[in-house]
């Protein structure tokens, strides 16, 4: 990887960058996954490159949902895999989650290096390389799914999707957090709890809200997300976003 010197303004999201390349160099990210961060960082630009006041209290929400989940499960896909594999494995225990490797561009070569590269790194429980289920109503890859992971999960976290899964998963009547930093792709509005930030920043954000709310009782996770409305949290999202870039120009 080239050398960033941390000292260097724009050092996260270069890391990210050099993260993602690496990915692709070792058979773990898509091509095409270059082109998603690419867009990622982008919103991440006008968000302003912070976890806003409507992304932390979804983040708070979402760990909640996750926490009295029955069945959770974490979807990991190649840009996922290559930005956050650490924290992933981290949060799936800290959930007591089963993660899933599921991709969008599907190869098993690259479905077992992300599923060893997860065990590697300390997971216990990693699924996707057997899938033996359908999810209903999609064409494509993505509708792969396990038995004991996604597809009979009661709560999915699905970050940097693609498109129609979320839709698909809420239909089967799960709950389903995204992270997104486009506030309005069909994922963030279809989900259950959007989550607008940069995965490198919402995956420690979530670790650290489900560790403080770990001793909740189940009723009062309950009732962190009853009343819940996600089309607040985005409407407030985009003000976010307006106020930053109004004041760059005062
Ligand atoms: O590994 P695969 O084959 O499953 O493919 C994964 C990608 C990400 C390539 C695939 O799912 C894809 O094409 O996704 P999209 O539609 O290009 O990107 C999904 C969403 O993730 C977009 O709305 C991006 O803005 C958003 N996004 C990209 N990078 C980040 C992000 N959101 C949070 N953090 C990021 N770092």
């Amino acid at each position: 990887m080239t050398e960033i010197p941390k000292s260097h303004p724009r050092y996260e999201s270069l890391l990210a960058r050099e993260r993602i390349a690496q990915g692709v160099k070792d058979g773990i990210t898509s091509t095409q996954g270059l082109i998603a961060q690419g867009r990622g960082e982008a919103f991440d630009y006008l968000i302003g490159e912070r976890t806003t006041p409507s992304a932390k209290a979804a983040t708070d929400v979402a760990a909640a949902v996750l926490l009295f989940a029955k069945r959770p499960a974490l979807s990991v896909n190649g840009n996922v895999a290559a930005l956050v594999p650490e924290g992933m494995v981290e949060l799936s225990k800290v959930l007591n989650a089963t993660l899933e490797v599921n991709l969008f561009h599907r190869s098993e070569e690259r479905v077992g290096k992300i599923a060893s590269l997860l065990r590697r790194l300390g997971a216990e429980k990693v699924l996707g390389e057997d899938p033996d289920e359908t999810i209903p109503g999609l064409d494509h890859a993505r509708a792969k799914a396990t038995r004991g992971a996604i597809f009979d999960a009661d709560v999915v976290l699905i970050p940097l999707e693609d498109g129609d899964r979320c839709e698909a998963l809420v239909r089967m009547g799960k709950k389903v957090i995204a992270i997104d930093l486009n506030p309005l792709s069909r994922t963030s509005r279809m989900a259950t709890v959007t989550i607008v930030d940069n995965i490198v920043r919402a995956v420690p954000n979530l670790i650290s809200f489900a560790k403080d709310l770990s001793a909740t009782t189940p009723r009062d996770l309950q009732s962190i997300f009853h009343g819940y409305d996600n089309k607040v949290i985005l409407r407030q999202c985009v003000d976010e976003i307006q106020s930053h870039l109004t004041k760059q120009f005062q």
